[in-house]
């Protein structure tokens, strides 16, 4: 601290002391004006809708600021046990709407700009999406850390602030484009740079091992080329308990040496191009949500996160308790979110030892106490494994440290099944079958000392089958984990008339605990209740309606079934099956067959990562079927087929409250748990699906007859390799063969002969690993079950309203209270008070 602070520090020991900021409509316009004023720097000439949204943004973060300091001082005071949720991914979306309603400042808000002449919903509509995540990897660590701060659990979030978050997708002739989704261009009201607690980062370079005054041997990591990593935080405030969490979110810049010794070497451009060569690290989000293998810069990004990130957990520890790390490991606490920040693994073994001096089995000892490894997938293709000979260039004294890790490792197993070299060549964390690779989740759960799956099915599968001989070895290790979603963003913000239907009906203390829907129960026989139920939901299909129109540019009328399926466009989650069940009634009407016909609107969304041909393809597809099927008189009234463009969290928001039908269709088995399936059944569409990922709990929760099921199971899906034959599947039902016809004939690709030739031929491959032909009668059967059920609007109405009184178990506060009671142990702490 210089001197000038001294006198300035002894005068305000915590904080300034100045009055608390105006909560009420007036507060909030006199500081909107203030910021639209000063400083913004507005004049006549430069007046822009950004100016209203940053002024809106930062009337509102100062709220937040006051709050914040209130809540780290009480996590500092109490010198609690703190939990840190590492993630590539924080898939944020909006946050004006979201620090309203936590604040409970929706009403005031709405009222100050009414008096300005302007419309909150509009201002809303104005700020872009934090996407800095695919999908529902990155949405989940968004709603944990909403339920966190609802809780008042001290959890900071530690990410990377890309600078490119998740592309924009444009279709363009049917074709998925890419844009870059420069999302700072306008600045970011909600982050607070904190330039002080830079720390370095290193990479490259070689091991020096050497003996110290005691004779012991050390190793530093020398020769190496640094980055800076910079924090920036943002704010995440919890309902209604003026707590304010932390999202630490680093980005990369050049170390001020690394310019100079190229500056002073008289060569300016190196410098300048040494610093492009820094932030390019931090430059853009990876767009695949299964693995890309192998990219160096991607490990580069993983490392980062990961050192940075522990650099500062460990600076705050020695600052507060200087050397001794004997009290660390009950202090602290990281949850890792997937394999992708296992890094930190070997760099928080490395710190201990190399940088603060610890001995193997001291620094092994707190490793292993704080660190808890979740895995989101069981695709092989998505486990993540790099190349030893990139990872030792790139990180050589962590690959030093792996090498002990499996070396220990090894000796473990070989003392509980002595003589079993296959399996130790299986259990190994260095696969020396080909060219050597480190097994990312094989660290991880060596590592760990838990290991959690998310949902039921999925994490039974990791103890049965990708983590068996792990399961043998330490049984204890392995739990369960459903994921859960915020109904502060899902119901409250998103669904305002159903909330306060529900407020009206049952009171609001919903929002915090989620299984107090449990008493719509009682409403669904109500037959005046039904129809308000009925009503609300008509008028979100309009709301959607209106987005499908300008958007897509689709009718589709709110009295028919809505149809939805939007989620990452990906094999497994079998979009394709979706679409073959349109063409199918499609089929049906141009065969005449529309008796009892129940009209629908299906709707398919989502990104296909853009080196993926297949799922590019799926969405030609999509794009090619809507056309013609858009477009042929016949279907008028019936049938309407549209594929929404850049789909994000904001359009979700729109979405889940109009659909009626929740598409969750992967190949069972393949989905680890789906989190979409989850706002949709709060918000009260009923779901098809498989018995996949958390389904099967969704379908427990509401009952059969409040689901409709279909498709083989996981077990089923296994039995089949080998055995299946599509091409028979296809020839012996009633419908499929024109299904097909119509797909080979090129009447949905006139002018563009074979374009769903390779679509053909994967539904017909007997290694379809995906299973679609299998499936195709179950779906259709199905989805009759819904036709009939939809046009009897009564039984509808009451199943949806089941859906969302049986949703509780779903909410993400119920998933983190589950984390903290089995694995972080912290204290609900309530901000301080002044
Ligand atoms: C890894 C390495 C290199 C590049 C990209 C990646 C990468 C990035 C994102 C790999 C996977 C992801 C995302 C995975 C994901 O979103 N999984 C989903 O997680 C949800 C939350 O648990 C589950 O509900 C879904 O079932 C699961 O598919």
């Amino acid at each position: 601290m210089n001197t000038v602070n001294k006198p300035f520090l002894a005068k305000h020991p915590n904080t300034l002391k100045i009055p608390p900021l105006g909560m009420n409509a007036i507060g909030l316009e006199e500081d909107f004006c203030r910021y639209f004023n000063h400083t913004l720097g507005w004049d006549s000439a430069s007046v822009s809708s950004h100016h209203v949204y940053s002024s809106c943004a930062l009337v509102l973060r100062d709220r937040l600021v006051e709050r914040w300091r209130r809540t780290q001082r009480a996590y500092n005071e109490s010198d609690c046990k703190q939990a840190y949720y590492l993630s590539l991914e924080f898939l944020m979306g909006r946050a004006l709407g979201n620090a309203l309603l936590n604040m409970d400042l929706q009403g005031a808000g709405a009222e100050a700009m009414r008096n300005l002449g302007l419309d909150m919903e509009e201002v809303q509509e104005l700020e872009s999406d934090a996407g800095l995540g695919n999908g529902g990897l990155g949405r989940l660590a968004a709603c944990f850390l909403d339920s966190c701060a609802t809780l008042q659990l001290p959890v900071t979030g530690y990410g990377i602030r890309y600078e490119y978050g998740m592309f924009r997708q444009k279709i363009d002739h049917g074709h998925q484009l890419e844009e870059p989704d420069h999302w700072l261009r306008n600045g970011n009201p909600w982050e607070i740079e904190r330039p002080e607690y830079a720390v370095r980062v290193k990479f490259g370079g070689r091991s020096d091992f050497y003996i110290d005054a005691a004779g012991n041997t050390l190793a530093r990591w020398v020769d190496t080329q640094d980055v800076l990593a910079v924090p920036f935080d943002m704010p995440i405030p919890g309902y209604g308990n003026g707590t304010v969490n932390t999202l630490r979110l680093w980005k990369a810049t050049a170390t001020e040496e690394f310019d100079l010794d190229e500056f002073n070497a008289g060569s300016y451009t190196e410098a300048v191009a040494a610093k492009n060569a820094a932030e390019h690290i931090t430059m853009v989000l990876y767009p695949n949500d299964a693995s890309e293998n192998g990219k160096e810069l991607r490990l580069r990004q993983q490392y980062f996160l990961a050192s940075a990130s522990l650099q500062d957990v460990l600076r705050k520890w020695v600052h507060k308790h200087g050397q001794n790390f004997s009290g660390f490991a009950a202090k602290n606490c990281f949850q890792l979110n997937d394999t992708h920040p296992t890094c930190a693994v070997p760099e928080l073994m490395r710190l201990l030892m190399d940088e603060h001096g610890l001995g193997w089995d001291e620094a092994w000892e707190i490793t292993s106490n704080t660190m808890a490894y979740t895995n989101h997938t069981l695709l092989p293709e998505a486990l993540e494994r790099w190349a030893v000979s990139m990872f030792g260039r790139l990180l050589p004294r962590l690959l030093d440290i792996i090498r002990e890790i499996n070396a220990r490792f090894t000796r473990e197993v070989s003392m509980r099944w002595p003589g079993d070299i296959d399996r130790e060549r299986r259990m190994s964390i260095i696969d020396e079958t080909g060219t050597p690779q480190i097994r990312m989740a094989y660290l991880a759960v060596v590592a760990c000392h838990s290991v959690n799956g998310v949902a039921a099915l999925h994490s039974q599968l990791l103890q049965q089958h990708l983590f068996h001989d792990f399961f043998e070895l330490w049984p204890s290790k392995f739990n369960n984990k459903t994921n859960g979603v915020t109904p502060r963003r899902w119901m409250a913000s998103s669904n305002p008339l159903l909330s306060s239907l529900i407020d009206r009906s049952i009171g609001d203390a919903w929002r915090t605990d989620l299984t107090k829907l449990t008493a719509l129960k009682g409403f669904a026989g109500d037959k005046k209740f039904r129809t308000e139920w009925h009503k609300v939901k008509q008028s979100n299909k309009q709301r959607l309606a209106e987005m499908v129109a300008s958007d897509c540019g689709v009718e589709f009328d709110p009295a028919a079934m809505f149809d939805v399926q939007v989620k990452r466009i990906h094999e497994y989650k079998r979009q394709l099956l979706n679409v073959l069940h349109v063409i199918h009634l499609y089929d049906r009407i141009k065969r005449g067959d529309v008796a009892n016909w129940t009209s629908r609107c299906v709707l398919i969304g989502g990104k296909a990562a853009p080196g993926y041909i297949m799922a590019k393809r799926i969405i030609r597809l999509v794009t090619a079927v809507a056309d013609v099927v858009n477009h042929d008189p016949a279907t008028k009234g019936l049938l309407r087929l549209a594929f929404l463009p850049d789909y994000r969290v904001s359009a979700m928001e729109v979405i889940c409250p109009a659909a009626d039908l929740s598409e969750q269709i992967s190949t069972a088995g393949k989905e680890a748990s789906g989190t979409g399936n989850m706002k949709f059944m709060m918000n009260g569409a009923i779901t098809i699906g498989t018995l996949d990922g958390a389904n099967i709990e969704i379908r427990e929760e509401v009952g059969a007859e409040n689901f409709f099921l279909f498709g083989l199971t996981a077990v089923q899906v296994e039995a089949m390799r080998g055995h299946y034959d599509p091409a028979a599947i296809v020839a012996n039902d009633a419908d499929f063969p024109r299904v097909i016809h119509l797909l080979q004939s090129g009447h949905f690709n006139l002018f563009e002969s074979g374009l769903f030739d390779p679509v053909v031929q994967s539904i017909l491959n007997p290694n379809d690993p995906w299973l679609t032909a299998a499936d195709f009668r179950g779906f259709v059967d199905a989805q009759q079950e819904v036709a009939a059920a939809y046009r009897d609007r009564e039984r509808w109405t009451r199943m949806s309203i089941l859906n969302s009184a049986t949703s509780g178990k779903f909410s993400s506060d119920r998933t983190i209270q589950d984390y903290n009671r089995d694995i972080w142990h912290l204290p609900q702490v309530p901000a301080h008070v002044e």
